[in-house]
């Protein structure tokens, strides 16, 4: 470890990452990453270092009107991103004697009432601008030089010193304003905050607070009324989504950006 050269080492990570079938990656060490609402790194990881952060571009699907196939094509991305992540985490250990811990594209996520339910252990937004992959918009996405929003991130913390990589200097976003419009919640008319609570309302509609809605109508209600209840198509979708996890019905302010498309 104590000869180990660094610079080798992130040449040797992103060949062998790139190979696996990633469309980018990054590094940045963790003084360059500033996210003020995340939790601290180094208060769950004390030895952490560095973020090393994976992009992968959202296939056509995010594009489509019927919200199965683009949720979807986001399940599948997801789904090879763990594999992308435990291929890197296991690269560091084995070849560079690295303890390595994973940055999930969503969940989990801490459930509680401190967060909301919205705050992830690291800020991959964040973390993927600090390592040269991006720079914020005006929908509070990154964007990607050549992908503009329709990216998504992984990460892995590292206890290796890596540099950060250079970061994007350039404006990316044009301000058309197309993503605000396309919003159809509004939760994008304060420029530089996203409304959480309308855009999840909007976006999860068979999330948490449609999970407790319909359990507390079912509470409520008489045994004809629960009988209805449950052969209505809502509890059904409900059902699903419990099943296969967070559902996103909506990806307007990242398909509607013209930025690299
Ligand atoms: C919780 C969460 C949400 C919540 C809350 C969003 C929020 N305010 O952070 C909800 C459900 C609303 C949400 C919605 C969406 N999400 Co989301 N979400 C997350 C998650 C899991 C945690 C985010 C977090 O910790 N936020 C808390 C803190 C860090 O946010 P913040 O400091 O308040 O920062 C906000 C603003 O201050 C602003 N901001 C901060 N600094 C700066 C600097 C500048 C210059 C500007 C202009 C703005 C800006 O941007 C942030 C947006 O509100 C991340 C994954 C992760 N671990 O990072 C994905 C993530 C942010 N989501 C993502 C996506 C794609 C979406 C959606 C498009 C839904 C979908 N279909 O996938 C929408 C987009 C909404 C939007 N335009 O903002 C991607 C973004 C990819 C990208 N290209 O940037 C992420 C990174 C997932 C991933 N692994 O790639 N999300």
């Amino acid at each position: 470890m104590n000869n180990l050269d660094l610079s080798a080492a992130k040449k040797r990570i992103k060949t062998f990452m790139r190979n696996v079938g990633v469309d980018d990656i990054g590094f940045a060490n963790l003084k360059d990453y500033d996210s003020p609402k995340s939790p601290v790194v180094t208060d769950f990881f004390p030895q952490a270092r560095s973020i090393v952060v994976l992009a992968y571009k959202e296939l056509s699907t995010c594009a489509s009107t019927n919200m199965q196939i683009a949720m979807n094509g986001r399940l599948d991305l997801m789904e090879f991103s763990r594999s992308c992540n435990y291929k890197l985490a296991r690269l560091l250990e084995k070849e560079f004697g690295d303890q390595a811990m994973t940055v999930p594209v969503s969940y989990p996520l801490e459930m509680s009432k401190r967060t909301g339910g919205a705050v992830g252990e690291v800020s991959l937004r964040h973390a993927a601008h600090a390592a040269g992959l991006g720079v914020f918009g005006r929908n509070n996405l990154l964007l990607h030089p050549r992908y503009g929003s329709r990216i998504v991130f992984t990460a892995v913390l590292s206890t290796l010193d890596f540099d950060s990589d250079p970061k994007i200097e350039d404006e990316l976003c044009t301000y058309c304003d197309i993503c605000v419009e396309s919003c159809p919640v509004g939760a994008l008319d304060e420029e530089g905050q996203t409304n959480v609570n309308r855009c999840l309302r909007n976006s999860q509609p068979y999330g948490l607070g449609a999970s407790i809605g319909f359990w507390s109508k079912m509470s409520e209600s008489s045994v004809e009324e629960q009988k209805k209840l449950l052969l209505d198509d809502h509890y059904w979708r409900l059902y699903q989504a419990q099943l296969i996890g967070f559902q996103y019905c909506c990806f307007n302010c990242l398909s509607t950006c013209p930025i690299g498309q």
